[in-house]
């Protein structure tokens, strides 16, 4: 299906024909402008408009050159090679296009570099904040629906709707979040999705309120601000310090994107004779004894029927994913990119685009959802000590190694390898990353169930998880709502568990962004994790020390993490009841200390060869001499 017809393609030129005569236009160009200063002096436009290649191009600018024009196989594309000299002044250039002794002429804004900060990375120092901007606030009603969208409605009461949130209601918010103690905030994707409802399943129109279905890279959302609103919410965040993740997807595109409805090559997505998905086994990538079809249909076949999956293998479409995402990056002044479906892209073209990145911004972290269940199928997604075919130059990647241990070692009962042991385990297996530290963990997500219904709400065990989490190697993410216990379960749809914010939105009758609209239970799960995120973000030994861990015995678990001047040891009980935990066998590490800090409490233990751990129970001390 959707074959690129040459009778389709012909209908089109003798309507448009009819409509618009011969005269060529230029009706667009990406990136829609760019900067002089950029490490890699090349950049490649895409000119789009009525013929638009069938004109003959140049330009008159000092310091640029036009290197080379390329035709498509539609000729209302051309694309254009520059090169941008260092000394080259910010300015309008004048791009021209000649065709039967008409001249058509365009400008081009070179800009002058922000100064704002930006490319800042993430370090194990931050807490990651996510949030859905549909679902968390609505800070502005009058952007909620738009008439001459493809989708103009908006109704909170239908969960697969648009509810109105937007980038004000975040930044109205920011307060709470950095009570909370979140350094960095992730948005699912921000970027225009303009599309009609999309049939998810059977009994289900769903809109694009997630936005993960792009229609216009160089758009974002007018639902959520767009583009102005975009940049004065990045602004307002690096006010404060916090830093500014965004969401790419590189994979695929709504079948509503307007490069979809007219591509510029034959070949600019993956066209299968017969509608083929993805088998979402990422195994045969590395897999020794891999059969080479089992590959294509993982990479090349579509994510669904409404999503066609982008071949990265075109140069052309190589360049305009790559450019936008270093567009976006000085454009919105990004510290970080998580990269969504990363293990469904053409490898290749996923380190071209990491290394592109990287050489303009050095310390900028990229954290790519692979949706794996072991070590060797996480490690192939990021930089790796083993030896592999292929070698990633992923700096980071989201830890569902750990999500998963996580969560079974809070629902299982304690075994041999069962329980807690889950959690031990999967640590020690950090042998294959090169940096296990820039994994970014997390208890949950928008695409899983929500962690207090996975646990059975038990606060007691949601404590016991929060403080691994915030305790263990990596860089924490957070869901939106974790903090204030929201629940649900993906049944029937992914909807449940993105249900909106408490208190975001006008007319809520609850509103948990304070004390007083959190009842007793959600404000000890609130205190609890702002205490630990406020004292591990002062603490260097609890985030950036080295990590000593001992076998787990009847259930309890117990690690620390230290530098030359600070250890910290967490002691952890999953059993019901409460024991005595003799300290003796962690000499190794309590040598030399008498005392401990509860850094939850504030109480002082004096004798610490023999620590009370009640059931369900994590202790979190501060040891001293
Ligand atoms: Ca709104
Ligand atoms: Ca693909």
């Amino acid at each position: 299906m959707n074959k690129f017809s040459p009778v389709a393609l012909l209908s089109f030129l003798l309507l448009s024909h009819f409509l618009f005569g011969q005269t060529p236009q230029i009706q667009r160009i990406d990136p829609t402008n760019w900067w002089i200063g950029m490490k890699n002096p090349a950049l490649q436009l895409l000119v789009y408009g009525q013929n638009a290649g069938t004109l003959s191009y140049s330009l008159n600018y000092p310091g640029v050159k036009l290197v080379k024009t390329h035709k498509a196989d539609n000729p209302n594309y051309a694309f254009l090679d520059l090169t941008i000299a260092p000394n080259t002044k910010p300015g309008k250039l004048e791009i021209l296009g000649k065709a039967n002794g008409q001249t058509i002429s365009r400008q081009y804004e070179l800009l002058p570099r922000t100064k704002n900060p930006k490319g800042q990375g993430l370090t194990s120092a931050d807490f990651i904040y996510l949030i859905m901007p549909d679902r968390f606030a609505n800070g502005d009603e009058s952007n909620d629906k738009f008439a001459d969208l493809r989708d103009p409605q908006a109704d909170r009461a239908i969960p697969h709707l648009r509810h109105g949130g937007d980038l004000k209601g975040i930044t109205n918010h920011l307060d709470y979040l950095q009570e909370l103690g979140v350094t960095a905030i992730w948005l699912t994707p921000v970027i225009d999705n303009d599309e009609a409802l999309k049939r998810e399943a059977p009994d289900r129109m769903q809109a694009g309120y997630h936005g993960y279905h792009f229609t216009d890279h160089y758009q974002i959302d007018k639902r959520f601000g767009g583009i102005e609103g975009y940049r004065q919410f990045s602004d307002a965040l690096h006010k404060r310090g916090l830093k500014v993740i965004q969401d790419a997807v590189y994979n695929h595109v709504s079948d509503d994107h307007w490069m979809f409805r007219e591509q510029p090559f034959k070949d600019w997505f993956n066209q299968w004779s017969a509608y083929t998905n993805s088998s979402h086994k990422e195994q045969s990538l590395f897999d020794p004894y891999a059969a080479a079809s089992d590959r294509k249909v993982l990479l090349d076949g579509w994510f669904t029927p409404f999503l066609p999956d982008l071949n990265q293998r075109n140069p052309f479409l190589s360049r305009y994913l790559i450019q936008h995402a270093i567009w976006s990056t000085e454009m919105f002044s990004l510290d970080a990119w998580r990269v969504d479906t990363y293990k469904y892209n053409d490898l290749d073209f996923l380190n071209r685009c990491n290394q592109a990145l990287l050489t303009e911004y050095p310390q900028l972290h990229i954290f790519g959802e692979a949706w794996v269940n072991n070590p060797v199928a996480q490690a192939f997604f990021v930089k790796n000590k083993l030896d592999l075919p292929f070698n990633s130059n992923q700096p980071g990647g989201l830890d569902f190694v750990l999500y998963d241990a996580t969560n079974a070692a809070l629902r299982e009962p304690n075994g041999w390898d069962t329980g807690v042991n889950r959690f031990y385990q999967a640590l020690t297996t950090d042998a294959v990353y090169a940096n296990p530290q820039k994994l970014v963990t997390f208890l949950e997500n928008h695409d899983t169930d929500r962690y207090f219904s996975v646990i059975g709400e038990d606060l007691a065990k949601y404590k016991l998880g929060v403080t691994w989490m915030l305790t263990t190697r990596g860089i924490p993410s957070w869901y939106y709502g974790t903090e204030v216990l929201m629940k649900n379960t993906k049944n029937p749809s992914d909807a449940e568990v993105r249900r909106d914010f408490p208190g975001g939105f006008p007319g809520d009758r609850s509103d948990k962004f304070t004390a007083a609209g959190r009842n007793n239970q959600e404000n000890e799960a609130f205190d609890y994790v702002k205490k630990l995120a406020t004292y591990r973000k002062a603490t260097p030994a609890l985030h950036a020390g080295k990590l000593m861990q001992y076998l787990p015995q009847n259930g309890t678990y117990v690690f620390f993490r230290y530098t030359s001047d600070k250890t910290v040891m967490v002691a952890t009980n999953t059993n019901d009841t409460d024991i005595n935990l003799d300290t003796s066998r962690f000499t190794e590490r309590m040598s030399g200390f008498s005392k401990a800090r509860n850094v939850l409490t504030d109480e002082v233990l004096t004798d610490i060869k023999s620590i009370k751990l009640p059931g369900k129970t994590a202790l979190v001390l501060e040891l001293s001499r």
